[in-house]
């Protein structure tokens, strides 16, 4: 039978708990039609967290209050989870971090969010502060994911899910790309973690805030209702598991005032000269050539080739010793090739991953409109400065011949097996 858990379906406080079963095979379901600010001030709730806060778990044996407690316990009902670590160092590691992204990361992020939502005091010099001491906890966890792909060990822990449940809050409300890029290794293993399949089961598709928040006009006080002001733009997609009615946009939530919507700048890159080649037209050669791919596709490539209007970039990912889980590293590059989704009409990609066995290798080809890697994509695409990027000089045949040999899915591909080959186009 189901554990059920007391919470609304947008609380990344009940997604500890749901993703821990996820990975653990426990059967937790969100309680039927829970109502933020009514069920959780009912006497019945009232007698299994005194303090009437979410998330609560219901067990056999009794409630359990506390999230962190709540996830612990569910990852304790499978015998040697391997999510708590398998010796006592590791037990110690995993209890640290859960602590340091509970005291250090989270009660930061909720300190510079919250008052900016009316739910507590803005006061300049106080936001200042936790900006500062975030940085500081974001700066140590960013030295500790140099070297490594997970907070401990060599898999996802329950520290992993409960520091990415809490940087969610952090990427998603108040960490533009413009703060987080200070911690090049915070956004690769958020966004690694985060496009885990047990991740994308509880979270659905996350994106990254755009802008912080302005400070919640005090005309305009917060409404009592959590489903009714923290349900964020890009709500997780759990259709099934849906029971509170459909929140207020985060723009009501802020009480901000509809801006005209500013006409949309030109993309510079549609500015440049027109180029002979039909990037269109390269695709479908790419896609439709089954047979003779050397003779009709590469050959074809060659001809509609205008080193004027493009270029080639050869990439190489810089951490190649961290890819020593098959399934993590084809996702990482699936996740990289999601997020080019924005150059899709000025780019051209192949990314192999390399090798029979771990650590793989993840070297790409890319065509881009223009001479340079365009600049928009550089600041867009978090993922872009995880490569060192190269520029194929087509003077030289060598090079020439291993772009041929990356558009083809060549194997053995510099003397060693593929172990999957990816296409953006
Ligand atoms: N430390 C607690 C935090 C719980 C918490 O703050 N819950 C909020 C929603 S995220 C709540 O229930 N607020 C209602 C209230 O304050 O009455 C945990 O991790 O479970």
């Amino acid at each position: 039978m189901a554990l059920v858990l007391h919470s609304g379906n947008t609380n990344k406080n009940a997604f500890k708990a749901l993703i821990a079963a996820e990975y653990s095979g426990i059967k937790v379901e969100l309680v039927q039609n829970f109502e933020m600010g009514v069920s959780n001030k009912t006497p019945e709730f009232i007698k299994m967290n005194p303090i009437g806060k979410v998330p609560v778990l219901e067990t056999p044996d009794g409630p359990i209050f506390e999230s962190n407690a709540i996830a612990r316990y569910v990852t304790r009902l499978k015998p040697d989870n391997p999510l708590y670590g398998s010796s006592p160092i590791e037990y110690g590691h995993i209890e640290q971090w859960i602590d340091f992204s509970s005291l250090e990361i989270d009660a930061n992020i909720l300190k510079w969010y919250f008052p900016r939502m009316g739910r507590a005091v803005y006061l300049p010099p106080a936001e200042e502060a936790a900006i500062a001491a975030l940085k500081r906890a974001l700066d140590a966890l960013n030295t500790h994911l140099a070297s490594t792909t997970y907070l401990v060990g060599h898999a996802v822990t329950l520290a992993d899910i409960i520091m990415t449940c809490n940087l969610y809050v952090g990427f998603n409300r108040v960490m533009t790309k413009n703060f987080t890029s200070e911690f090049p290794h915070v956004e690769r293993y958020f966004w690694t973690m985060i496009n885990q399949p047990n991740f994308i089961k509880i979270f659905g598709e996350v994106k990254q805030a755009e802008t912080v928040p302005p400070v919640q006009s005090a005309k305009k006080p917060a409404q009592p209702k959590e489903a009714a002001k923290s349900k964020p733009k890009d709500e997780p997609k759990k259709e099934a598991k849906k029971q509170v009615p459909e929140p207020a946009k985060p723009k009501a939530e802020a009480g901000e005032e509809e801006e005209a919507p500013k006409p949309k700048p030109k993309n510079p890159l549609d500015l440049l000269p027109p180029s002979k080649m039909i990037l269109d037209e390269w695709k479908r050669l790419y896609s439709n050539t089954k047979t003779n791919f050397r003779e009709v596709a590469i050959k074809g490539f060659w001809n509609m080739y205008d080193p004027e209007g493009y270029s080639l970039w050869f990439c190489d990912y810089k951490y190649n010793d961290e890819n020593t889980v098959s399934f993590v590293t084809l996702n990482k590059v699936s996740g990289f090739l999601q997020r080019m989704d924005l150059t899709r009409k000025y780019a051209f990609g192949k990314m192999l991953v390399i090798g029979s066995e771990p650590p793989f290798k993840v070297k790409g080809l890319w065509l881009f409109r223009g001479q340079e890697i365009p600049q928009f994509v550089l600041d867009e695409c978090y993922d872009m400065e995880l490569y060192d990027w190269t520029k194929v000089d087509i003077s030289d045949e060598a090079q020439k011949e291993r772009v041929n040999q990356m558009i083809e899915d060549q194997e053995p591909f510099e003397g060693e097996a593929l172990l999957d080959a990816k296409c953006f186009k």
